[in-house]
């Protein structure tokens, strides 16, 4: 079983690779569930030397790793699953290259990607962005009346993402998501411990 409620999704920004490193694991030690190793830049080799830094990092605290659009490095470093939007390969073909007990994430901003999603092998759902993100991501806004229907639709988790802080979080009590998934709050908190507990507590 996995355990959705609070999603460390990654970003960069301008830490050194012993930084990042540092955040990721005070990120483990405080409580986030599970992690998203996200570079949307950066040659194979990078990726492939960051992923295996990270998988070691959350293999100590037996939290599952997942790689946002690779399949290749998922396999190559035996993440636990890939996460993929819209520009990606389609669903059911990442799914095949997957095999069976990989996870598979897939973005939906709408109902009829979500089911089409869940039909063609998805076991997750990121729906998103709920709130305004600062984060570069190439996605607009989804409203929390969708992500209401789309979890009224699916029978996989479902989990928000997008412009999630310690004081918005407390919006999805009474929703029925599996968790939140969350970048910049927790790669840029100044008390990584005290933002996670926050964060969990919706
Ligand atoms: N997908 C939809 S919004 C988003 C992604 C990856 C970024 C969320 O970042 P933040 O900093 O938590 O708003």
């Amino acid at each position: 079983m996995i355990d959705y409620r609070l999603y460390l999704v990654t970003a960069r920004y301008d830490y050194s690779d012993e930084q990042f490193l540092d955040i990721v694991e005070n990120a483990c030690q405080s409580g986030v569930t599970l992690v998203q190793l996200r570079e949307k830049t950066g040659t194979t080799k990078d990726i492939f030397r960051l992923a295996k830094a990270v998988k070691k990092i959350t293999d100590r605290y037996d939290i599952p790793l997942i790689i946002d659009d690779r399949v290749d490095i998922c396999l190559a470093v035996d993440a636990a699953g890939v996460h993929i939007g819209y520009d990606e390969l389609p669903v059911d073909l990442v799914r095949k290259l997957l095999g069976p007990d990989k996870l598979l994430g897939v973005s939906a901003k709408s109902v009829e990607r979500a089911i089409e999603a869940q039909k063609q092998g998805a076991d997750y759902l990121g729906v998103g962005a709920i709130f305004p993100t600062t984060t570069k991501v190439k996605t607009y806004r989804t409203s929390m009346e969708t992500l209401k229907e789309i979890i009224s639709y699916v029978d996989i988790p479902v989990v928000a993402i997008g412009g999630i802080k310690t004081h918005n979080v407390k919006q999805f009590s009474g929703i029925n998501i599996a968790g939140v998934a969350v970048v910049s709050e927790i790669m840029q908190a100044d008390d990584i411990a005290e933002t996670v507990a926050q964060l969990k507590d919706y």
